[in-house]
Formats: structure tokens, sequence, C-alpha cells
């Protein structure tokens, strides 16, 4: 999965449709490189970040979604937390919800169900603004796993269908460098629950924890990340750098066997 964010700082100067270009370019270079899935995401989920009003959200998301699906067949990703985005991405042609917030704003679950798609559900300890502050855990394996099939029980009592659901640990939010290597040794946990299970590691501050590198420098790093979360069986990997991950992934199986 390639993460193509729609989140500029001024959105609604002149620079708006050359924004909206520049995300579509990006989007089909991402699918040329082999991603299978877009993430399209309007709204920062970043430590510390305050969110867009739904309005802004959809004028960011919408027209990029609609020109990807135009130009092309990749499958597409919408990452929200917001009823409306996801019905009005579904529209647009969307083929997933990705929601940190597991559908749990008022009215996601339903209008998830609406859509009839697929849905990642994420763990998260806290909100964007505070979750780094003090994250803590007993058995940070233990819970974030029992939460995730609490929620997935919860969405399946309201109507999801077992296969329509994806589980997430959320790398990075509300979880410090020891939590975030835990959970990623104990991924095989996860991945037992038989639910497919994605994971999000691409460039993330656990890796200027570990390794002192501001986030452009933390490619090879990433692709390390990548891989160990493969070889535990996550089926997505959500990530900024597809050429690269590719070419990881694909010498990774040729050493599997598995090409
Ligand atoms: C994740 C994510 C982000 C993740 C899922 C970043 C939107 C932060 N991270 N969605 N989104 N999992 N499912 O650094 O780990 O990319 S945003």
């Amino acid at each position: 999965m390639g993460v193509l964010n729609v989140t500029p700082d001024s959105f609604w100067d002149g620079g708006r449709y050359r924004h909206i270009d520049a995300a579509v370019a990006h989007g089909l270079k991402l699918f040329a490189e082999g991603a299978d899935i877009l993430d399209i995401g309007g709204e920062s989920t970043r430590p510390g970040a305050s969110a867009p009003g739904v309005e802004e959200e959809l004028q960011r998301v919408i027209p990029v979604i609609e020109r990807l699906r135009q130009a092309s067949d990749v499958a597409i990703s919408i990452d929200t937390c917001s009823a409306e985005v996801m019905r009005a991405a579904a529209a647009a042609g969307a083929n997933m919800i990705n929601d940190v917030r597991a559908l749990s704003r008022p009215g996601a679950l339903g209008a998830a169900l609406e859509t009839g798609l697929p849905v990642c559900l994420m763990h998260m300890q806290g909100d964007p603004q505070t979750m780094q502050r003090r994250p803590a855990y007993v058995d940070v394996v233990a819970e974030v796993k029992a939460f995730l099939l609490q929620r997935a029980a919860e969405c399946m009592a309201a109507g999801l269908a077992h296969d329509c659901l994806i589980l997430d640990p959320g790398f990075g939010f509300g979880k410090n460098l020891d939590h975030n290597l835990s959970l990623l040794r104990g991924l095989e946990e996860l991945v037992a629950t038989g639910f497919p299970v994605m994971v999000g590691l691409s460039r993330k501050s656990m890796l200027g924890d570990l390794l002192g590198r501001a986030v452009e420098d933390r490619l090879p790093g990433s692709l390390a990340l990548a891989i160990a979360a493969r070889q535990r069986g996550a089926r997505i990997v959500r990530v900024h750098d597809v050429a690269a991950t590719v070419d990881a992934f694909r010498t990774l199986e040729a050493v599997e066997g598995l090409m």
C-alpha cells in the first residue's frame, strides 16, 4: 500500500488545483512502481496534529479519488475517520476504508456498513493530540490484540462481514519505542487471529528513536521493518517508498522461494 497524503498546509490558496494534480501524479507513480493499493488521506494524524473540518477533508480527497479512478484500476483506500468522507469516497470509487480510530466516531460504523467496503481497524491509545505524551501498557501485545478483537466483534455484531475486516496494531499511535518493538516481535499473535494484518512503519519516529535519524534518512530502517513485518505474516504494508519496498519484497520472496 502506497501512502498518498493530501494534506498541504495551505490548501485553500490559489495552489489548490496544482496540489490535486501533484497528488494524482504521485499516486500514478506509486501505482506504476508496484503499489496494489493507494491510501488517500486528507487528515493529518501525526502526533500533535489538529483535525480539518469535514468539508475541507472532502475537498482534498474526493477529486483525487475521482481522478485516480478514471486514470487507473489501482485499488483505492480512503484514510478517514469521518462517516461523511467514507460515503463520498465510496461513491467516488474507493475500494477500502482505513480508519485509525477503528470506526469509533459517531456514524462511522453505520457508514462503513452501508458502503460494503473492507475496513482496516487500527489500534490507538489516546488521540493524536496527546498520544505520545505517556503511553502505558501492562502487556502491549495482549492489550492491542484484545482491543482489536473486541472492536472486530462489535463491528461484526453490527453487520460487518468477518471477510471485510483487517486489523492493524497502529505502530506509533500511543506507543513508545519498546511498545513498538514488542508489537512487531509479537505480530504473529495478531496474525494468528485469522484476520489479515496491516502495518504502517514507514519512516516513523520509532526509527528516529532507534537510529537518531531525521525522517528523510529513514528508508533503510523502514525497509528492515517492512521485511520483519512481512516475515511475521503482515498482509498489507503501508509505505511511502513503494519502489524500494517492492525490490526488498521481491528479493525476500526469491530467498523464501515464493516466486
Ligand atoms: C498508519 C495509518 C498512518 C498506520 C494505518 C504515518 C493513516 C502516520 N499510520 N493507517 N495512517 N496504520 N492503518 O506516519 O500505521 O504514516 S499516518
